[in-house]
């Protein structure tokens, strides 16, 4: 990477800055035709890729293992809808039968919300799926793997994934975290579950030299809540900064994520004292049950879920809508 930067900037000397940062915008380009041959990309995304237009992936453990049918297929077609009625195309990522999906048919999505036996895999376990013709949900670390080999800048999720609560003795920290820290890719969630130990998970990501910006707010949001009390490390307050800024990382070179916290919108937010009276009785369950591992996300969404009687999957809806309009309008300036 350094040496072929340096080699462009040594043969182009006589060039100017603007011909440089196009070139340099060029080589960041992926060339679709040399992915592997278990890549299935949609024409509309494919099309949009190469003319340099806006997509945005969207993930889908959050389909397979994060919300009950049907609420997950309404939920994913209506995110895709507000993608494209704000000008981007949308990616839904997933392995279908060993084959990396970069945007679903409508049926594809609706085998995917109703399968009970699909995988949730993330970076250590993708190509496992691919290799055994698996179905799977891409975590936030695996559909950012995808995207970026994809050529996609753009991603809207709910929430990251992050240092659970108690991770100092079970070392519980999601792949997300570090898949961020390497993958440049903009990821937009509604900051990390009060379900995860979140000062713990800012500390992660500053150390994995993870760009943090909070959207028009100065506290990391806490997903259903939109405000905490921990401050964000930066702010931007337009879709058009934050492609400002994504194209000078860009420039730099600097092969790690962004995260956009973009909060709840304040009509659809549980109150904190509320969740968190749920979150402590579900976490409470899950260590008198002994869940660990890949199911400790899940079974928490679930059980605070049911405890709300559906409270928290209506605002977690609402807040992956809200993500993906303002990751269309990221796209939409990106690419203008
Ligand atoms: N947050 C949600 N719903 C989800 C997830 C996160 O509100 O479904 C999923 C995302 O796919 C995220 C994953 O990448 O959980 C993190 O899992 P783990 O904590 O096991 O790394
Ligand atoms: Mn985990």
């Amino acid at each position: 990477m350094i040496e072929g930067s340096s080699w462009i900037y040594a043969r182009n000397s006589f060039k100017t800055t603007v011909d440089l940062t196009a070139e340099i915008m060029l080589k960041a380009k992926t060339d679709m035709t040399t992915l592997p041959g278990f890549f299935d990309i949609d024409e509309d995304v494919s099309n949009a890729v190469n003319n340099d237009k806006p997509v945005v992936a969207l993930e889908s453990t959050i389909i397979t293992h994060g919300m009950p049918f049907p609420d997950n297929l309404d939920m994913a077609k209506t995110v895709e809808a507000i993608i494209r009625a704000h000008g981007a195309v949308p990616a839904t990522i997933a392995v279908l039968d060993g084959r990396l999906k970069i945007g679903l048919a409508e049926e594809e999505l609706l085998r995917l919300a109703k399968t009970s036996e699909a995988m949730k895999i993330s970076r250590a376990d993708m190509a496992f799926a691919i290799s055994q013709g698996k179905t799977a949900g891409t975590t936030v670390a695996a559909t950012m793997i995808a995207a970026r080999m994809s050529g996609i800048r753009v991603f809207a999720t709910g929430g990251i994934g992050g240092v659970h609560a108690g991770a100092e003795t079970s070392f519980d920290v999601s792949a997300d975290l570090t898949e961020l820290g390497k993958t440049d890719v903009i990821v937009v969630a509604a900051g990390a579950k009060a379900i995860l130990d979140v000062p713990k998970t800012l500390e992660v990501l500053e150390t994995q030299g993870v760009s943090v910006v909070g959207y028009q707010t100065d506290t990391f949001p806490a997903f259903w809540t939109s405000r905490s009390d921990l401050a964000v490390p930066l702010r931007l307050d337009s879709a058009a900064d934050i492609s400002k800024f994504q194209k000078v990382r860009e420039q730099l070179g600097l092969d790690a994520g962004l995260l956009v916290a973009n909060p709840i919108p304040a009509e659809n937010e549980i109150p904190a004292d509320v969740i968190n009276g749920y979150i402590r009785t579900a976490q409470s369950e899950m260590e008198m049950r002994g869940i660990s591992g890949k199911e400790v996300t899940p079974f928490l969404l679930q059980r605070i879920f049911e405890l709300s009687g559906g409270e928290s999957l209506k605002a977690n809806i609402a807040l992956v809508k809200n993500n993906a309009r303002l990751a269309a309008g990221i796209a939409v300036a990106f690419h203008a």
